[in-house]
């Protein structure tokens, strides 16, 4: 059996990396996505996702996470979590209750730390100077909050062709004290089933969990389509349908994956995503949506990975 991993934005790389190698020497779905997404939220200057991912409108980090595993449909999630180091683990743990599997809040938290997960305090120097900053902006310049945000997803499938799917993110920039997005709600934020495969997403939660995009991926995959032929045919027409129907259509972008390793991905802005195979390094792509429902998709050029890093790691004044 083959084994595959792909994950949502540039940020996903290095920790795709470790997963894969997890993956070719055997090691199980569930712990190359746990690992991987770790990687991502120790990551100090990835500003969505974990340690130093931006506080929300009081200046706290309420981080959601989630976690599924495709043989046996398990789901563990999280929902404004704070001052635990590693969320996905919690929604991991989560995954195996029966009941009480999904938390919010101060309970997430309290369940989190009296189960002996790391307590740490999330939120870094340069995250509070950008928000500090991001506040001060938008009260002088009358700006939308409402940008910076990306979730971290990774889909994963091992060589016993099990397929787990995991998200972690701290939600969108500024969002209101106790606001979810779609990240830890199951088939929204993720979905997965190892007779099918998996999707993850990313992007404004509030208009993903109108079209549980997710799920409609792995069932049109389910119905014999590609994982690309799903994501297009999935994301496209609900992007259209709407902006017909409700007037506008926040930024979505979906990852897929199938149990044959085959991978796919769908997007209404540029996206950057990072993926590997049995036969393919994991290398990280660029996809644009194309006119006629359709995803266009590029290898990075190091210009573009350069510019990202410096940016990044920018000095904030
Ligand atoms: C949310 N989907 O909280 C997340 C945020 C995100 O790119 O991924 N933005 O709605």
């Amino acid at each position: 059996m083959t084994y595959a991993m792909i994950g949502t934005w540039r940020m996903a790389y290095e920790g795709l990396c470790k997963g894969m190698d997890l993956l070719k020497t055997n090691g199980k779905s569930s712990d190359a996505v746990e690992e991987a997404i770790k990687e991502v939220e120790d990551y100090p200057f990835f500003k969505s996702v974990g340690y130093g991912g931006l506080p929300n409108a009081n200046g706290l980090v309420e981080m959601d996470s989630a976690f599924m595993n495709g043989d046996t449909f398990e789901v563990g999630a999280v929902m404004g979590i704070s001052d635990i180091k590693n969320p996905i683990s919690v929604a991991k743990r989560l995954s195996h209750e029966h009941f009480n599997s999904v938390m919010v809040g101060e309970g997430a938290t309290q369940y989190a730390s009296q189960s002996g997960f790391e307590r740490k305090n999330m939120l870094t120097d340069r995250a509070k100077k950008i928000w500090e900053k991001r506040k001060k902006e938008i009260a002088e310049k009358n700006l939308s909050p409402y940008d910076g945000h990306d979730t971290v997803g990774m889909v994963s499938l091992d060589q016993n062709g099990s397929v787990s799917v995991g998200t972690s993110t701290s939600g969108l920039f500024m969002k209101k004290p106790g606001r979810t997005g779609d990240s830890a709600l199951v088939g929204d934020g993720f979905y997965a089933d190892s007779e099918v495969g998996g999707a993850a997403a990313t992007g404004l939660g509030e208009d993903i969990m109108k079209g549980c995009l997710c799920y409609e991926i792995v069932r049109l995959m389910g119905t014999g389509l590609s994982p690309q032929e799903a994501c297009d045919q999935a994301v496209y027409p609900f992007v259209e349908k709407l902006k017909k129907r409700y007037g506008k259509a926040g930024e979505f972008s979906l990852v897929a994956l199938n149990k044959e390793g085959q991978w796919g991905v769908a997007t209404n802005v540029e996206f950057t995503f990072a993926v590997g195979t049995e036969t393919k390094e994991p290398k990280i792509y660029i996809a644009y949506p194309e006119d006629s429902n359709k995803t266009k998709i590029n290898p990075i050029t190091q210009e573009w990975l350069d510019a990202y890093e410096k940016r990044i790691k920018a000095p904030i004044d």
